[in-house]
């Protein structure tokens, strides 16, 4: 199955919806595979944005992802990377269409609630910098047995 980062920016955990975040993966049939809460610094930001670093608006970025801790998930699933990018919405919270997280509950370009990888390649990167391998788990879920079909597993 494939795996993708998850970051439950500043902007859910502080406004107290981590929950109905974790609630919507867990209920589409993903597997969380890997939690764990930390602060982001400049250097792991720098990194994770590196495609952003001169756009005006870096800095700002910068300063709303550390301004509290934030949850790092590693989600599962069959393309779970296409899964978690099209239930995030687009990028800025006015634009993404009601029933995505980010259109449910943003109204900003830049305090859009999650990050999402946007690419199976990207997310093998990523995962790596934010988790160490025996922080993310292999376990027994409904998912195999009552979300999936046979077909959706063959590959
Ligand atoms: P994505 O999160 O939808 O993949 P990216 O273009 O990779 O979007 O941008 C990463 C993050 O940078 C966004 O989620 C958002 O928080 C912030 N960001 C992107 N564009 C803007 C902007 O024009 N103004 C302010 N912040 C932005
Ligand atoms: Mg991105």
């Amino acid at each position: 199955m494939e795996q993708t980062l998850v970051i439950l920016k500043p902007s859910c955990v502080a406004r107290g919806l981590m929950g109905e975040v974790i609630g919507r993966l867990e209920a589409k049939g993903l597997i969380v595979a890997g939690m764990k809460m930390m602060q982001l610094d400049e250097q792991i930001l720098r990194e994770h944005y590196s495609h952003l670093v001169d756009k005006p608006f870096f800095p700002s970025l910068m300063k709303s992802m550390m301004a509290t801790p934030v949850v790092v998930m590693c989600v599962e699933g069959v393309e779970a990377v296409r899964v978690v990018r099209a239930m995030a919405g687009v990028t800025n919270g006015r634009n993404a269409a009601l029933g995505t997280i980010r259109g449910d509950f943003s109204v900003s370009g830049q305090k859009n609630i999650v990050h999402a990888s946007d690419s199976p390649e990207n997310a093998v990167v990523e995962l790596a910098r934010f988790f160490k391998p025996e922080e993310i788990f292999s376990y027994e879920t409904a998912a195999y047995s009552y979300c999936y079909g046979d077909d959706d597993l063959k590959d």
